[in-house]
């Protein structure tokens, strides 16, 4: 092997992520926008959050879940789009598509970023840095998007690499070079240290990962618990997790900032309803079953609260409809008005398989909620999400955000 040192353990962990990805699919889709700065996420004057946005927008300083509106202030020239999820959702079922041909390790993280674990391919495909580069090219020629790769001998640094080279990145961490690449890195680049955990280890006196390569071990995890150890094993280029395909999402969940803000409670349940039904359809799709529902609300002073529920497994519009609803009722009493609401399900688990059902079976007791779901599902999958839907979702139209 070319660029792994193999004095101690073999660089076969490759991370692919997508640059830009919402934005590089519509300046795909629309060639006179490329160049151009590109935010998507919805109508500027609307109260909505960028959700990506092309590098060209972020040389102004635009970035992911910012609002719109500060957006447009920072870049007014930016072409902004809404969120066209199902095109998204399309290229990034290409792109796994085309990963999956050099190897069956695949984990999914996201829509657009996954591992890949090539130990076992190199016989039929080369080098990881071969597959790593095969993969860049084709998604390039074949998708006409761009990839950045990063590869190592642990899914932390592969990640880095691929984060560090961004965008059109290609990065190979060798083992013997890890931890000098670490060492003047912000502690921010450790796995698992968002902001709050940044601050707790700035407090430390701990600025940059190399910081806590120095520590003895076992001292940051008398300080701050568990965590500590694993920072201070990420530190030292220490990640043992594998690469484990088709690892299951752990929660599902979508959320709406309004266009103006509601207390209109018959609004809200409709659209926990219509929420239930869109997330309820993935679960399916995917033969999974909920058992904890979260409703999630922002007032209109930006405080916000979630509530959730334990629910016996399933993945009913109805029964995830109703509970959704239940909480709202509990928790909001009509002031102050909402900015935001939404709905997330977790503890996913599989569902145990279903006959095949009809919504008009011959049985005196009628169709049950499962087999109204499924035949829905089927309908819906053939002419479209809009055609069929439950009474208690209709009313949500009316009053559809921009942002839906
Ligand atoms: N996304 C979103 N809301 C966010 C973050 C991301 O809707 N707060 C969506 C839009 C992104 C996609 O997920 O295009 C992938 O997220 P990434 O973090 O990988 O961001 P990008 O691919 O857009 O940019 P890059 O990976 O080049 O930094
Ligand atoms: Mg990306």
């Amino acid at each position: 092997m070319d660029n792994c040192n193999l004095t101690a353990e073999t660089c076969s962990i490759i991370h692919c992520d997508l640059d830009a990805f919402y934005a590089s699919v519509e300046q795909r889709e629309n060639p006179s926008l490329q160049g151009k700065p590109v935010v998507v996420g919805g109508d500027p004057r609307s109260r909505g959050v960028v959700a990506t946005c092309s590098y060209e927008a972020r040389r102004y300083g635009v970035k992911s879940a910012m609002p719109l509106a500060q957006a447009q202030r920072l870049c007014p020239h930016a072409v902004f789009l809404p969120v066209a999820r199902q095109r998204y959702q399309e290229a990034s079922r290409q792109v796994f598509a085309i990963m999956a041909d050099y190897t069956p390790m695949m984990e999914i993280l996201s829509i657009d970023e996954a591992f890949l674990d090539v130990a076992s391919s190199l016989s039929l495909f080369g080098t990881p840095e071969g597959i790593g580069r095969t993969i860049k090219k084709r998604v390039e020629k074949e998708l006409n998007l761009k990839i950045s790769v990063g590869i190592s001998y642990n899914k932390f640094l592969a990640k880095l690499a691929s984060q560090l080279d961004k965008p059109d990145g290609f990065r190979v961490i060798k083992a013997d070079e890890a931890l000098a690449l670490l060492r003047p890195l912000p502690v921010q680049h450790l796995w698992g240290v968002g902001e709050k955990t940044g601050r707790e280890l700035d407090r430390l006196g701990l600025y940059h990962i190399g910081d806590i390569q120095d520590l003895p071990e076992g001292w940051l995890a008398d300080k701050i618990g568990s965590a500590g150890k694993l920072f201070w094993e990420l530190a030292r280029g220490i990640d043992p997790r594998p690469v484990t395909p088709g690892r299951q999402r752990k929660s599902l969940g979508r959320e709406v900032t309004f266009a103006a803000d509601t207390a209109d409670i018959n609004y809200l349940k409709d659209l926990l309803n219509r929420f239930a039904a869109e997330l309820c359809g993935k679960l399916r799709q995917n033969g999974l079953d909920t058992s904890t529902v979260t409703v999630k609300i922002k007032y209109n002073n930006f405080a916000a609260i979630s509530r959730s529920r334990t629910i016996s497994p399933g993945n009913s519009d109805m029964l995830i409809g109703e509970t959704a609803t239940d909480i709202l009722q509990d928790a909001y009493h009509g002031y102050p008005p909402l900015r935001l609401i939404g709905l997330s399900l977790g503890r996913l688990t599989p569902a145990p398989a279903l006959e095949q059902g009809s919504l008009f079976a011959n049985d005196s007791a009628g169709p049950d909620d499962n087999e109204i779901d499924r035949v829905m599902d089927g309908i819906r999958q053939r002419f479209g999400s809009e055609v069929i839907g439950r009474a208690n979702t209709l009313t949500w139209k009316k009053h559809r955000p921009p942002n839906l």
